[in-house]
């Protein structure tokens, strides 16, 4: 018995490691993903991207200057991102969606905004 039992030991463990790898693997949803624009070279790319009321949307400035994420109306802004910063909000459908830079006025883009 013994002798079989040691037999046996590899074939459990083979069929519980192959049983581990067919388990279901929970993926967030694509809403959650927030909607992230890089700002970089005095641009904002992607200059238009879908974003879905609700999403989180992040604005990272890759430029060594600072930068800021104003709509063009100022009803929502984000203030000065500094050189290396980041800033981030939630996509609402009041939000105007096109946008600028405060200190770079020609920097301008707009948000796709879809609601539900
Ligand atoms: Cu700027």
């Amino acid at each position: 018995m013994v002798i079989r039992r040691r037999l046996l030991e590899p074939a459990v463990a083979t069929f519980v490691a192959t049983a581990a790898l067919h388990l279901p693997i929970e993926v967030p949803a694509a809403a959650d993903a927030p909607v992230v624009i890089e700002i970089k070279g005095f641009e904002y790319g992607p200059e238009s991207p879908a974003v879905a009321v609700g999403d989180v949307v992040i604005w990272r400035n890759l430029d060594i200057v600072p930068h800021s994420v104003t709509a063009v109306d100022d009803s929502w802004d984000s203030g000065l991102i500094a050189a290396g910063g980041r800033w981030q909000t939630v996509a609402t459908e009041a939000m105007v969606r096109d946008y600028y830079c405060r200190f770079h006025p020609t920097m301008t883009a707009s948000l796709k905004i879809d609601s539900y």
